[in-house]
């Protein structure tokens, strides 16, 4: 008999069971609503302003607003980082990405950057009796540090040494070698007679480039990408052989929300944990037909219009298994909004007067709040009261505040940077974060009303992607509260405030870690 003394978990360690969680029946689980599944729906590239529920009225994506009438829509959210790689690196290990080197926008070819052994999100979540997968764009590389990265044989380590116990990957990003996709530790689909070759340093093969073929182009570069053509694209980086196993971006949405939702009904009577992590609305921006031209503002608008059919898709699955009252579903994007990001797409020139980053300033890469400020929508129908937040929250809380959902305990070492905001995130508390740090080329702190922006060099406005970075030599300082869009620098108005955050940014990074001892 569990005595009532003992968890669950500690009787089924007792009778060597903790591992395996899929021996618990259904029926232990069904009334556990302190333990839902959990579902994190992770855009790339979506902006505070590309969606309906945040103001976007030229796009529509109903699917995305109704998660936002069923549930708590925050309004200061914020990815850890304003481009992908740091923000994934935070979301899972809880650390700033900016305390370690090599957590940068990764190469096709990166290795592992997350290495082995140290507590993440997935592996609280296994911990916690949750069966837990990665459907999507990965991005924090894979193979072993210092040794080659095969593509032919198993690839290792990867997800499935850090928590995940099942994996489908885009191994990096869309607009990088190597276009295939990998499942647990195999390129699917791979033929060996093929194998794959993969360079970031030179030309690999005799495949043709965009940059000495561009005839060959149906989707032509504006700046980068113009190395080996896979589906005609070029991409960057170079690679050979693996035809069979070659992606087509047409379907990549398809694909990937398929396996989603495999996942989440293969372990529909276990308690899952999902990270559903998209290509979309990442460049290239090539949808499938029936997504074409339906936005009326290009591939851009068409890849948001797909992205909230894929969010329907995650609903829909969840509904129809009646798992939707027992899922808490996170809905949010790893950085803010970029129009040009390296294709002719015509993003720029059908926007129409859409504003991707709404009311903020600046867009991915950008230290300005739309760098970092995102959609970001919890779900749990019956213990998340639908409305609105304004709690300042981070995507880097993830493991402290899921941890604490489940009962789960961490060590002083563990996640640095992830403060338990369990109470907000599930609107129990107005209250987020003390302070946040948000990462670009520069860091910034925001404390209360206030957002600091440390003095960097470089340039003002980025020449390729036309993004305002932030970056001045001068301290910076705004007012949120009064002035979301950080048009007025009132640093020099309030150097004691200016010196305050500074001295608070500097302990920040000395302490390397902001997580308090529990
Ligand atoms: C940049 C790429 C951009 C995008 C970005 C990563 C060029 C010129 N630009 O280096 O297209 O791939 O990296 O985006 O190559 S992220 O969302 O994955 O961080
Ligand atoms: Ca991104």
């Amino acid at each position: 008999m569990i005595s009532s003394y003992m968890s669950r978990r500690a009787f089924l360690k007792s009778v060597g069971l903790a591992a395996a969680a899929i021996m618990v029946p259904a029926k232990l689980r069904a009334d556990d609503t302190k333990k839902p599944n959990i579902v994190i729906i992770y855009a790339d590239d979506l902006g505070y302003g590309d969606v309906g529920c945040y103001g976007a009225t030229k796009v529509k994506t109903p699917n995305i607003d109704r998660l936002a009438t069923e549930g708590l829509r925050f309004t200061n959210a914020h990815s850890p980082s304003a481009t992908c790689t740091p923000s994934r690196y935070a979301m899972l290990t809880g650390e700033y990405a900016w305390r370690k080197k090599g957590t940068g926008v990764a190469r096709g070819d990166a290795r592992m950057i997350i290495q082995p052994g140290r507590t993440t999100l997935p592996l609280v979540m296994q911990r916690a009796g949750y069966t837990t997968g990665v459907v999507g764009k990965w991005h924090l590389g894979l193979g072993e540090r210092g040794s080659e990265l095969n593509w032919n044989v198993d690839i290792k380590p990867g997800p499935l040494d850090i928590g995940f116990e099942y994996c489908f990957l885009i191994p990096a990003t869309g607009d990088r070698v190597p276009c295939v996709y990998v499942e647990n530790r195999r390129v699917v689909g791979l033929d060996p007679k093929d194998p794959i070759r993969v360079s970031f340093d030179g030309p690999i093969g005799d495949e043709p480039t965009g940059k000495d073929h561009p005839e060959l182009l149906k989707m032509h570069p504006s700046h980068g990408h113009n190395q080996t053509i896979i589906n005609g694209i070029s991409r960057i980086g170079y690679m050979s052989g693996g035809k069979a196993a070659r992606w087509v971006d047409e379907d990549m949405a398809d694909v990937i929300t398929g396996k989603a939702k495999d996942f989440i009904e293969k372990h529909k009577d276990e308690r899952f944990f999902l990270y559903f992590s998209t290509h979309d609305i990442h460049v290239p921006r090539v949808p499938h037909p029936r997504f074409a031209g339906k936005s009326g503002l290009g591939p851009r608008g068409d890849a948001i219009v797909q992205f909230d059919w894929c969010v329907g898709e995650i609903l829909e699955a969840l509904d129809r298994l009646n798992l939707a009252d027992n899922t808490l579903l996170i809905f949010t994007s790893d950085n803010g909004p970029v129009v040009d990001d390296g294709y002719k797409d015509q993003a720029v020139e059908m926007l129409d007067g859409h504003k991707p980053s709404g009311p903020l300033r600046g867009g991915k890469y950008s230290a300005f709040d739309a760098g970092t400020r995102v959609p970001f929508i919890v779900r749990w129908p019956g213990q998340v009261k639908p409305g609105r937040s304004d709690a300042l929250v981070c995507q880097i809380d993830f493991t402290s505040s899921l941890a604490a959902l489940t009962g789960e305990k961490l060590t002083p070492d563990d996640a640095p940077d992830s403060f338990n905001i369990l109470s907000a995130l599930l609107g129990k508390s107005l209250a987020g974060r003390d302070h946040l740090v948000e990462h670009a080329n520069v860091l910034s702190l925001i404390k209360g009303d206030f957002k600091y922006i440390e003095p960097g060099k470089g340039p003002k406005i980025s020449k390729n992607t036309n993004i305002e970075l932030g970056i001045d030599p001068q301290p910076q300082l705004y007012n949120l509260r009064d002035d979301i869009g950080e048009k007025h620098n009132i640093a020099s108005e309030h150097p004691e405030i200016v010196e305050e955050l500074a001295a608070l940014l500097s302990r920040i990074r000395n302490d390397g870690r902001t997580r308090p001892y529990e």
